[in-house]
Parts: structure tokens; sequence; C-alpha cells
């Protein structure tokens, strides 16, 4: 009895790791009359971003997060490399072509984000 209380327990403990570790990052977000706000504080949130294939889409870029290393965002496959002043909304526009994954990170390659054009 006592070890099935444990496996279970162990199960659980599994699940919740799995679900902390991957669940949450995972969270996909798409946008709103073609435009979406991202906050850049520790990180990009949200880090996954819907967009629509052929479709302007408004990517509104805003750093609260002092560490230099967010300074610069950069979307290589978009080719853009932007400068992100503290506090102030900069918005980047993209027509996707492709569908695909596309990746977004900071001047130093450390933070990521991610577009999911479909
Ligand atoms: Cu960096």
């Amino acid at each position: 009895m006592e070890k099935l209380v444990i496996t279970s327990l162990g199960l659980v403990m599994v699940g919740f790791i799995y679900w902390f570790f991957f669940g949450k990052r995972e969270e996909v977000v798409g946008t709103e009359n073609g435009k979406i706000h991202i906050l850049v504080d520790g990180g990009y949130k949200p880090g996954n971003i819907k967009v629509k294939k052929n479709i302007e889409t408004e990517l509104v870029f805003k750093r609260t997060d002092q560490n230099s290393c967010l300074e610069e965002v950069v979307i290589p496959d978009f080719k853009i490399s932007q400068y992100l002043p503290m506090n102030e909304p900069v918005s980047i526009k993209i027509t996707p072509k492709n569908k695909g994954e596309y990746d977004i990170h900071c001047g130093m390659n450390m933070f990521h984000g991610k577009i999911i054009v479909e």
C-alpha cells in the first residue's frame, strides 16, 4: 500500500515537472487585427506567436527589462535587427511568404521566441 502511494506521488511529481517546464512554454498566441504586442522582460512574452501567411503583421515590442542583452531583437529570416529602447513600443512589420517556424532572438542569441507562420 505504501509503495502504491509513493508511486502515485512520483507520477504526479513527474507530471507537474513536465507541465512546468514544457507545458507553459508551448503557449502560442495569435494576432488581433494583424497586430500583436510582445513584452520583452526576461525573455519574450508571449514566446510563440502565430501569424498568417501573406498577411502583413505588426509586431509591437516593448522592453521593460534593463538587461542590455535584450536591447536588440533579431529575426534573421526576415533580415530584421532592431534596437529596443526602454519602455517604448517599437513596431516591426512583417509579411511572411512561407509557412514555417522562425526564430526571434536577442542580440547575443540567448533569449528566444518563435514566429509560427500558418
Ligand atoms: Cu542576449
